[in-house]
């Protein structure tokens, strides 16, 4: 498999202006034609050659302007169909056959269940016919489907319903037209028996739109949450960013097998099941925050990748990382904005800090990869975000507003680059981002350390910052960065100090100023910054509200920790500093029993009775970090120490603060009905860390939560107290829960998805002998990608103690399953591969194991183009 470099990238010969497609859907295959009008394209070369892309496909006809074409004037390869001689103008027809009963990769046309449906991104469309199969083509399409109506009486498309025929036959055909020009990435078809749930949006101007979310009958009762958090994300892009929708219907479709998390597809969203169904009974309050997320997310895409599409899939980031920050903002909105910023951080530094430090590391705009389905990363999807926050922050909402606003007129009905949206933020602001660019264009985490000297004579404190960022494959020796340092300077009575900021040293001049905004530019490989007018050594508060993607060296006493923990008026910061204090005590529960130090408990039991706190954020500064987050912070890693360290850490804080958790979960029960609105979420998700914690150090605990397990009416609680039973350390009561769960669950596929996953990822049953159990259950499908994800997934990225195996037996059970799913879904068996990337950072005992597993899957015949590149850069 070859590399293709963003560097050679060149305007496609031919432009194709209307796409006209026929779907025959047969019993074992479709036939697909598919009418282009080619228009040669004057920028491009001339050479009378069409190359289109194709895979997977048989070819059954093929006529130039009514013309059967002759055997001489076109070639045909696995990837490829090439015609030649070509003038300026024609029109091509094109029958392919294709088999989507049969396609296990999910891509292009496929089954699932009983329906069909569509994944185009980013190149499956060429699994449907032979096309121009590049985001800078765009074309009008119109789609015919034609099959048994009674078997099928939805069929759905992009854009507009304009005919609806029975047809001689007896078969139906439909018929839809998108008025937009789109590429064929987001060209969508569904078919089957679905029924829908309906509403209505009225737009800023006025204008009616239908939403429809069509499922499988069985679960029409989840619909609702969907359907408001869509109409909530329809008035949030009026309110903030002044876009309105676009067609007359918006249509949301969920299907269960599905390789993503969903595809904003013109019109036609597509969703993973998981990703858009819920109810109180079925689904978490965690469910209900991601639905709304997604929900919102593929939404924002309608102006933000759709009206506005990327030129090339180098530019992916363009429309993700921008879509990702719109999202968080929509997130941050409707609940809380610390809490949510808490979780990114969280995502950024256990998952994007580790893809930065491996060997997958790209810059959030690639200049090369084999595959692209490989490039749907936390780089460029979570990174891509942060990049954009900091234009955010550097330009201020109003300035961004500007900028955002100049770039979707500048470029409405374009296919345009990363850069193309960054001047759109320089012109509309009058500012030069050429400097900050370099986040877009250099991979790898900056470390940035600070230093402070406090000069009494002078009641000034001098803060030096070094930046630096570590080599990456492809790319060594990198330059500094624009980094914005958001940061508050806090007294010894906790009130933040006013920032007065001089100029920095090494510039001309030492005028002093004081800082609205609060937030530095260090820009150079080392700036020293001055703060004037303190006449006591301030604590100083570093990268508030996670300013930048950067890792932090700022030795801090426990002292200053707590302090913060307390009182930093950054809930950010506060929650980093509890974070990094926890992250001290288990690398010291590492070696030794762990007794929670007094002053912390004093502050602990503060939070828990502190009523006035919002109860979501006190939950978030009293979790621990996940192993996952430790890891990040250790070198080398050992994940039995880990496991061990944090484990001690967990058990001292539910002793020493029992009797608080306990009484902190009495006061939030709530007899309410079960609402999944911000508030009520916030209480239940305190009240289940507390009930996790108390479960941990008493009998009393564990009571409760196999009362909870018994009597609630909603998914949150109830799963709650699942994990509460599990983590009790009675396997015998772990496992009765567990069966009574199965029992009475079984035939809601979403429900058994968790059920699978809360085992698979846990520390205490998710050992390889249950792995192996339940692969074998009925509730398992190798063919679907839930399935997957929760049985495999959730083992190798959550049970690390069991993962870790010190006999490899962990990396041999995640090889297998990768070796097997290469042959049948290439993009999940990629994915999967993620934890085997990181084997350089490991203990030396378990490096080894994992590489010689790596290697197997290597040695591998037949690699697809996904698993061959991750596999062969990690090896590299
Ligand atoms: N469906 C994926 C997303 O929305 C890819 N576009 O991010
Ligand atoms: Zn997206």
């Amino acid at each position: 498999p070859q590399s293709i470099y963003l560097k050679d990238y060149c305007q496609p010969e031919y432009w194709i202006s209307q796409t006209e497609l026929t779907f025959d859907l047969q019993d074992d295959a479709t036939v697909v034609t598919a009418v282009l009008t080619l228009e040669a394209n004057s920028a491009g070369a001339q050479s009378g050659v069409l190359e289109l892309h194709g895979q997977q496909l048989e070819l059954l006809g093929l006529t130039l302007d009514g013309d059967v074409l002759g055997t001489g004037r076109y070639t045909v390869t696995d990837e490829t169909l090439s015609i030649t001689g070509l003038a300026q103008q024609h029109f091509l027809t094109i029958v392919t056959r294709i088999y989507p009963a049969t396609n296990t990769a999910l891509e292009g046309l496929y089954r699932s269940g009983g329906m069909y449906c569509t994944q185009c991104e980013a190149e499956g469309f060429r699994r449907i016919t032979y096309y121009l199969d590049r985001p800078d083509v765009m074309s009008v399409f119109t789609t015919h489907i034609i099959a048994d109506g009674s078997r099928y009486p939805v069929m759905l498309s992009n854009g507009n319903c304009t005919a609806d025929e029975m047809l001689a036959d007896g078969r139906r055909k439909v018929t839809w037209l998108d008025p937009h020009r789109k590429p064929a990435y987001l060209f969508a078809l569904v078919a089957g028996d679905l029924l829908n749930k309906e509403d209505r949006f009225t737009t800023m101007s006025g204008r009616d739109v239908t939403l429809k979310i069509f499922v499988e009958p069985q679960n029409i009762d989840k619909t609702d949450y969907a359907l408001d958090a869509l109409k909530r994300s329809m008035r949030w892009d009026e309110e903030v960013y002044g876009r309105e929708y676009d067609l007359d219907i918006f249509m949301i479709v969920a299907v269960d097998d599905f390789n993503m998390g969903a595809m904003e597809n013109k019109g036609l969203n597509i969703f993973n099941s998981s990703c858009v169904l819920a109810n109180p009974a079925t689904a978490t309050d965690a469910a209900y925050q991601r639905i709304e997320a997604i929900v919102a997310h593929e939404y924002f895409h309608n102006w933000s990748g759709n009206r506005v599409t990327c030129r090339d899939w180098f530019q992916l980031s363009l429309k993700e990382g921008f879509t990702v920050f719109r999202d968080a903002s929509f997130s941050a909105d409707m609940h809380s904005a610390t809490v949510k910023r808490i979780e990114d951080a969280k995502m950024v530094r256990t998952v994007q800090f580790a893809e930065d430090g491996g060997p997958m590391a790209h810059p959030v705009q690639p200049d090369s990869f084999i595959e692209i389905a490989n490039f749907y990363t936390v780089t460029i999807y979570e990174k891509g975000a942060e990049v954009v926050g900091m234009i955010h922050k550097i330009l201020g909402a109003e300035g961004f507003r500007k900028g955002s606003d100049l770039y979707f007129d500048r470029h409405d009905g374009q296919a345009v680059t990363i850069h193309d949206f960054v001047a759109a933020m320089e012109d509309a602001n009058g500012v030069d981002l050429t400097l900050f660019k370099l986040w877009y264009k250099q991979a790898g985490t900056p470390v940035v350390s600070a230093a402070v000297d406090y000069r009494e004579d002078e009641q000034a404190l001098y803060l030096t910052l070094r930046q630096q960022c570590p080599d990456t494959p492809g790319q060594i020796g990198k330059q500094p960065m624009w980094i914005p340092v958001q940061l508050g300077l806090i007294a010894a009575d906790g009130q933040d100090l006013p920032v007065q900021v001089a100029p920095a040293l090494n510039t001309a001049g030492m005028e002093t100023w004081t800082s609205a905004s609060q937030v530095l530019h260090f820009t150079e490989a080392e700036q020293t910054f001055v703060f004037s007018g303190l006449a006591q050594p301030p604590v100083l508060s570093l990268f508030r509200d996670f300013s930048a993607p950067v890792k932090v060296e700022f030795q801090q006493s426990p002292q200053e920790l707590l302090f913060r923990l307390q009182h930093d008026s950054d809930g950010f910061n506060r929650w980093d500093a509890g974070q990094r204090l926890m992250l001290d005590w288990i690398d010291q529960a590492r070696l030794d029993e762990f007794e929670l130090p007094e002053d912390a408990r004093q502050v602990m039991v503060q939070l828990l009775t502190d009523e006035t706190l919002d109860p979501a954020m006190v939950s978030y500064l009293l979790t621990l970090p996940s192993e996952a987050y430790i890891a990040e912070f250790s070198d080398p890693v050992d994940p039995h120490a880990i496991h061990l360290g944090r484990k001690r850490v967990r058990l001292a804080m539910a002793m020493a603060l029992n009797e608080q958790f306990a009484a902190c979960y009495q006061r939030l029960v709530s007899h309410a009905e079960y609402q999944p609105e911000p508030q009520q979420m916030a209480a239940r998700t305190l009240k289940n860390l507390a009930l996790s914690y108390w479960s941990v150090a008493s009998d009393a605990g564990i009571r409760q939560a196999l009362a909870q397990f018994g009597s609630t009416d909603n998914m949150t609680d109830q799963m709650a107290a699942l994990v509460a039973l599990i983590n009790s350390g009675d396997d015998e009561l772990a496992q009765q829960s567990l069966d009574a769960f199965y029992q009475q669950w079984q035939n809601d596929s979403l429900v058994v998805n968790q059920w699978l996953s809360v085992q698979s990822g846990s520390a205490d049953l998710g050992t390889l002998s249950r792995i192996q159990q339940l692969l074998e259950h009925e509730a398992f499908d190798w063919r679907n990608p839930n399935k997957i994800r929760s049985v495999i997934g959730a083992f190798a990225n959550q049970a690390l103690c069991h993962f870790h195996a010190v006999d490899g037996s962990g990396y041999e059970l995640l090889a297998d399953a990768i070796i097997r799913l290469n042959a049948t879904n290439p993009q999940i068996a990629s994915r999967l591969l993620t934890p085997l990337t990181k084997w350089r950072r490991l203990i030396p005992e378990l490096s080894e194991q994992m590489k010689a597993q790596l290697e197997r899957v290597a040695a591998q015949p037949d690699l697809s183009r996904d698993v061959y590149e991750v596999v062969s850069k990690s090896l590299a």
